[in-house]
């Protein structure tokens, strides 16, 4: 190229002319890619290029660590255009004395992932677990206080180079109560949770603010119920968050479920982003890994996903084989499946992104509403009442929560999934009232209506 003049617009035709066109083309081609999908390969051959032609990110947790190992700097560079650090911004890493701040392998993560084009999720700024040993013993105003000061330090240190912050992780009981977990930080006060995100944004308004749980996956289990009634109460009163995040350590225990995408979807509708945050599978069947992929795409306001690892060595759950790669980091099935799914993913339809108006028991769904109310209740049963309106043939699905059974129904014809728990009831022309009767078992946790189609 350096033979021709300035200005000089004749016709070039010969051989080496036409390689320098070629040459000069295929440049082009990279550099744009590289503008648009920084830190990626091309576009449908690694899981960050495929994700961001879909509008996502597909990130992975990482360890400072492991950032000597050139095995997995090579997957890592190659395949991920997001990073959440396993463990270096946590509570003990970054405050491990009060007041005097640590922040070296987090932020050689954050310079790792930045230099190459790669987006940064900061985990986690207020928990009850990996606490430094000061914090665990404080209680009170003082912890409260300390909480606090954590959260706009840490923000505020990375303010800019941080885009969504798990600010407060693990906050609620498992099982079926639906209540906060008991910890020092709840022991502050109920309000500790909406008191880190005022604090978080404050510190870092351009980050987006988290909150992240586990075994939140399943629409039907009180924990997520509780999870969805706190974020509704705080967009309603305009608490700063922006998005959920779900975990997803699936295993035999904690099998991923088929309602996930209703649960994606539930959250998102709230007017929050949703995001797949630490995913694991017992196993890493690639079917599984397939069907969270499609839920993420399904879902408008899901954008992105995390797998908690890159190798099956580098998991916290090893022995369970995981992960996308084998130990020696070849890919497994499960990568294939994902890049798959990544690569069919179709564009999302779901728009709701307002809050809805129906009560948390009645989840958005199709051209009728149908409204759960608590009805009469014994030593071991209770009866609920649904109210649909918008139809008059209708198809209402309602879910108990095992080992809850429904023993009795009225004025509907009702048919059950596999599991028993899940019951479809459809109108048979004694109008738009129809009751059941759920045995407790011990459980009292209400039934939810998961949705209502009129046909
Ligand atoms: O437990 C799995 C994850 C559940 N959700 C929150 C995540 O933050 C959590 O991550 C795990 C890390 O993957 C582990 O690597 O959190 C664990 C601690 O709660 C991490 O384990 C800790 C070990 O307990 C420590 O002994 C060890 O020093 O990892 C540390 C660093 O290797």
């Amino acid at each position: 190229m350096t033979e021709r003049c300035q200005g000089d617009t004749r016709p070039r035709t010969g051989p080496r002319a036409r390689t320098a066109i070629v040459l000069a083309a295929a440049a082009l081609l990279a550099a744009t890619s590289a503008a648009f999908l920084p830190g990626t390969a091309s576009a449908g051959t690694t899981l960050g290029a495929s994700a961001a032609e879909k509008g996502r990110y597909f990130g992975t947790a990482v360890a400072a660590s492991r950032l000597s190992d050139g095995n997995y700097t090579t997957i890592l560079n190659r395949e991920f255009n997001s990073v959440t650090p396993e463990n270096e911004m946590k509570i003990d890493a970054t405050e491990p004395q009060q007041g005097r701040f640590s922040y070296g392998a987090a932020e050689q993560i954050v310079n790792h992932a930045r230099s190459r084009g790669m987006s940064v999720r900061g985990h986690t700024l207020a928990w009850h677990s990996q606490q430094p040993s000061w914090m665990e013993s404080m209680s009170g105003s003082a912890l409260r206080s300390a909480m606090l000061n954590h959260v706009t330090q840490v923000a505020t240190h990375f303010r800019g180079q941080v885009v969504a912050w798990d600010v407060v992780n693990e906050a609620f009981e498992d099982g079926t109560s639906g209540a906060r977990r008991n910890s020092n930080l709840q022991r502050t006060g109920n309000d500790w949770i909406e008191a880190a995100f005022r604090a978080a944004r404050a510190a870092d308004p351009g980050a987006k603010l988290c909150y992240n749980d586990y075994n939140t996956d399943n629409w039907t289990h009180a924990k997520t119920q509780a999870v969805y009634n706190m974020v509704r109460d705080f967009k309603s009163r305009g608490v700063p968050i922006d998005c959920v995040g779900f975990q997803s350590h699936f295993n035999n225990d904690s099998p991923y479920v088929s309602n996930y995408r209703t649960t994606l979807s539930s959250f998102a509708a709230l007017g929050v982003d949703v995001q797949v945050t630490e995913l694991d599978i017992q196993g890493a069947p690639a079917a599984t890994y397939r069907s969270v992929v499609e839920d993420c795409l399904a879902v408008a306001r899901c954008n992105g996903v995390t797998v908690w690892g890159i190798r099956d060595s580098d998991s916290w759950r090893a022995s369970q084989t995981p992960l996308l790669f084998n130990s020696s980091g070849q890919k497994k099935a499960a990568y294939d499946a994902v890049l798959a799914a990544l690569n069919n993913g179709t564009t999302p339809t779901d728009p709701p992104t307002t809050p809805p108006t129906t009560p948390p028991t009645t989840p958005p769904s199709g051209s009728c509403t149908a409204t759960l109310q608590d009805s009469t209740r014994w030593g071991d049963r209770f009866n609920s009442q649904v109210t649909v309106s918008g139809a008059s043939n209708w198809t209402v699905v309602v879910a108990v929560t095992p080992p809850q059974k429904v023993s009795n129904t009225w004025n509907g014809s009702p048919t059950w999934d596999s599991s028993g728990n899940v019951m479809t009831m459809r109108s048979n022309g004694s109008g738009n009232v129809f009751g059941f009767t759920t045995m407790a078992n011990g459980t009292w946790t209400r039934p939810v209506v998961r949705s209502c189609t009129a046909s």
